[in-house]
């Protein structure tokens, strides 16, 4: 991988907080970051030209579902993602895995792969590790994922154990299939609590040198002290010159917590998600824009935040767009949840420059609130 490469800038005293930079075909990007999530080649609501002045980085997409639709073979004739979507910055797919398994019915697991129902016509399908990689190759983004099992949760040791040790034989499988040079393949560590799995497959991984790490298996229904826990179970076996990637993390506290922890990546639907049903994060905790309170509101929802909607439109008129179902509603809203988990890794990387990390997450837990979720 010649484009692709993480440069260690500076290593925060206290909690070991990174930050760097991650170069790649389609530009230099700052870490830690946060990546919006574009399942269906979308970051639902918002546009491209929206996203970069945003500044946002890397943009994530799903392979299961643009398998199943349009197909990858629509997307590869389209000239790859990038074109397909008019988006010229980084681009990350994952591997279907955990969509099977979120998504999937009655999935058969073995050692060949996955078979399951699709979950829009019911449909037979079988996806492997070689099957994931040609069509992450199909797509050409730019960072592209193993294909693993992320086991549930709480799954007991023999079942996890198994599990891990497949998914280490995939992540090989994958390597081998892997041809296209301009992409970089990530190993995916799991493990879920148990510390000497996480130690087995970050380790294995390690030893196969991928140009970067992804950590799996959180954020399903674990408590938060567990969840850190397997964070820094996983971190410590993975070389300190790779980027690490915690996937399907997003609310503001976890970014910071998971900095600390030195993640240098995170994605989630959060923002998207909650906005679309009229829940914002602002720097004084969570707001429901529903709340009759808001009415006649004519300030912007967060006062400390410079995005397109704070910018030129009140709570009072964006809470009247949610109410009649307004589809701009729901963009000014995805536009400012997303801005202000972008603003917020920025804050944690001007944090981590200044070997501020602690002071800072005391200051935004205080004006945030230090449990809400
Ligand atoms: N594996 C993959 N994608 C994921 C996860 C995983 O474990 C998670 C778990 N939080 C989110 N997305 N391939
Ligand atoms: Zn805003």
């Amino acid at each position: 991988m010649k484009d692709f490469w993480y440069e260690l800038k500076h290593v925060e005293k206290d909690t070991g907080a990174r930050y760097g930079i991650l170069h790649t075909p389609h530009g230099d990007v700052e870490t830690p970051m946060f990546m919006p999530v574009g399942t269906q080649a979308t970051v639902k609501g918002i546009w491209p030209e929206m996203l970069k002045e945003m500044q946002s980085q890397v943009v994530l997409a799903n392979t299961y579902h643009l398998w199943l639709r349009p197909g990858d073979d629509v997307v590869k004739q389209a000239g790859g993602l990038h074109k397909f979507m008019n988006y010229d910055g980084p681009i990350l797919t994952d591997s279907g895995g955990f969509q099977v398994f979120s998504l999937g019915k009655m999935r058969k697991i073995e050692e060949e792969g996955v078979t399951f129902r699709s979950y829009i016509d019911g449909s037979k399908l079988f996806l492997s590790p070689e099957k994931s990689i040609e069509i992450q190759e199909n797509l050409g983004a730019d960072i592209i994922m193993s294909f693993d099992e992320c086991a549930p949760y709480p799954s007991d040791y023999y079942y996890m154990k198994n599990s891990v040790e497949r998914t280490l034989r995939w992540a090989e499988r994958g390597l081998k299939a892997h041809k296209r040079e301009d992409q970089a393949l990530f190993g995916i560590v799991q493990g879920g609590e148990f510390a000497d799995l996480r130690e087995l497959s970050a380790k294995t991984l390690a030893s196969m040198d991928f140009p970067g790490y992804s950590i799996g298996g959180t954020s399903v229904g674990e408590p938060k002290d567990v969840m850190y826990q397997m964070i820094d179970d996983s971190v410590k076996w993975l070389p300190e010159n790779k980027p690490r990637y915690l996937m399907g993390v997003g609310n503001p506290i976890d970014l910071i917590e998971a900095a600390m922890r030195g993640i240098d990546m995170y994605d989630c639907v959060l923002p998207t998600r909650v906005a679309r049903h009229g829940a914002l994060m602002t720097h004084h905790g969570r707001m429901n824009i529903n709340n009759e309170k808001y009415k006649y509101d004519f300030t912007p929802i967060d006062d400390q935040c410079n995005c397109y909607a704070c910018k030129n439109y009140t709570r009072a008129y964006i809470r009247h767009l949610h109410k009649e179902d307004e589809i701009f509603g729901k963009s000014l809203m995805s536009i400012h949840n997303v801005q202000f988990l972008l603003d917020l890794s920025r804050d944690i990387r001007e944090a981590i420059k200044n070997d501020r990390l602690l002071e800072f997450r005391k200051e935004f837990l205080d004006a945030y609130g230090h449990n809400v979720y």
